[in-house]
């Protein structure tokens, strides 16, 4: 196979992000195998043309199975609702197709099991899109954290902080607005946006043993798109839970929709007994790196611009020269081109459903010990 012909289910932002990064990975990392836009499928006939049209796809389906029983079509992407992902994943793998999904993998962990028993049964390739493992700066604190650069781990935190649902007027369901609907989203901020962190922090620090969780609703009743009339809101609005990991480090994460004045704020902190290391979105260029190792003088953080080329810098080769940056959209491109080397290799790209199994499995378990107000253990 030289070609992969992608078939889009969904036209919404993931949808955008995803074309965007399938046009640029032939000319910035000439992988084996080529990625085709070969169809886009989403309800709306006119809105779905244009959008083909826009990005560069060569066909239109309004029904996703139609979509799958192409013989067009190698390897589906699926960009639309938490809740839709579980159906489409499973007849994807059924016809034999590759399955890339957006996060979080499903709205249930039986739903998640369920896709991840159905991809390796049908041994088609999988990933999941959880992005920010692949921002140049995030992929280099994982490799000096494997590397033994920190010594024991001590602490990791996370959060991740927005405030774009702190208005009560705001509606809850359909287009745009699904992630405040449960029955939709499956959870709030937990699996939106924690399970970014939750997803990081597994790859780096190691698997996590036992959860505390808290999570609030801070407007509790919102008008419902679909029926005009208000309804019980039953995401969590924001959720905070304290962790053990395996390797003894104990972990403090956060998130919430309702942190006036952040719009999209990722950060997270290692310490380690030789040093520590921070990242925020906001500057996602910059690795903060303390190395207790320097000599005691000049001893303190310093800020590496994770732009270098040489191999110093993750994906940096690929892009333009020294100390020039790339942006959010290009942990995509490189999530995408690491999918397609892995296929050409015959190998997993990480995170495989499975491992998206394992991010769900802890939000399943927060969520739990949220409503019981008490500490689960994951052995
Ligand atoms: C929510 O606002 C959102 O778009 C998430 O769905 C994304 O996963 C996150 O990267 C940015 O925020």
């Amino acid at each position: 196979m030289s070609k992969l012909r992608v078939g889009m289910v969904g036209t919404g932002f993931m949808g955008r992000v995803h074309s965007n990064a399938y046009r640029h990975i032939t000319s910035i990392f000439k992988p084996a195998i080529e990625p085709v836009l070969q169809a886009v499928c989403a309800r709306d006939a006119e809105h779905t043309t244009e959008f083909a049209r826009a990005w560069g796809y060569e066909h239109v389906e309004t029904d996703w199975r139609r979509l799958i029983a192409r013989d067009d079509i190698d390897a589906i992407d699926i960009c639309v609702p938490n809740h839709l992902h579980k159906d489409i994943a499973l007849a994807a793998a059924r016809a034999g197709k590759a399955v890339l999904c957006e996060k979080p993998l499903a709205t249930s962990f039986a739903d998640a099991e369920a896709m991840c028993t159905a991809v390796e049964a049908a041994g088609v390739a999988n990933t999941v899109w959880f992005n920010y493992r692949r921002m140049p700066a995030v992929t280099l604190a994982q490799r000096m954290v494997a590397e033994g650069r920190l010594g024991r781990i001590y602490h990791y935190r996370a959060s991740f902080l927005q405030d774009w649902t702190i208005a009560a007027d705001i509606p809850q369901g359909g287009k745009a607005l699904w992630r405040l609907d449960a029955n939709e989203a499956g959870s709030g901020v937990l699996g939106d946006l924690l399970a970014h962190c939750i997803d990081t922090a597994l790859w780096i620090n190691g698997p996590i043993s036992q959860v505390s969780g808290m999570t609030e609703t801070f407007v509790k009743e919102r008008t419902h798109t679909s029926t005009g009339t208000k309804q019980p809101v039953s995401i969590d609005d924001a959720c905070t839970f304290m962790c053990r990991f395996g390797n003894g480090s104990l972990g403090v994460f956060e998130s919430s929709r309702y942190a006036r004045g952040h719009k999209a704020n990722y950060t997270f902190e290692i310490n380690g007994a030789e040093g520590s290391l921070r990242w925020s979105l906001e500057d996602l260029h910059r690795l903060d790196y303390m190395n207790h190792g320097d000599a005691a003088d000049v001893r303190g953080w310093r800020s590496i611009h994770v732009s270098d080329h040489g191999g110093k810098h993750p994906y940096m080769d690929h892009w333009w020269v020294p100390g020039l940056q790339i942006g959010y959209e290009h942990s995509f491109i490189h999530h995408a081109a690491d999918f397609l080397a892995a296929l050409a290799e015959g190998k997993p790209c990480a995170p495989t459903f499975r491992d998206a199994l394992g991010t769900q499995r802890i939000c399943e378990a927060v969520l739990a010990s949220a409503a019981e107000g008490r500490w689960l253990n994951l052995a």
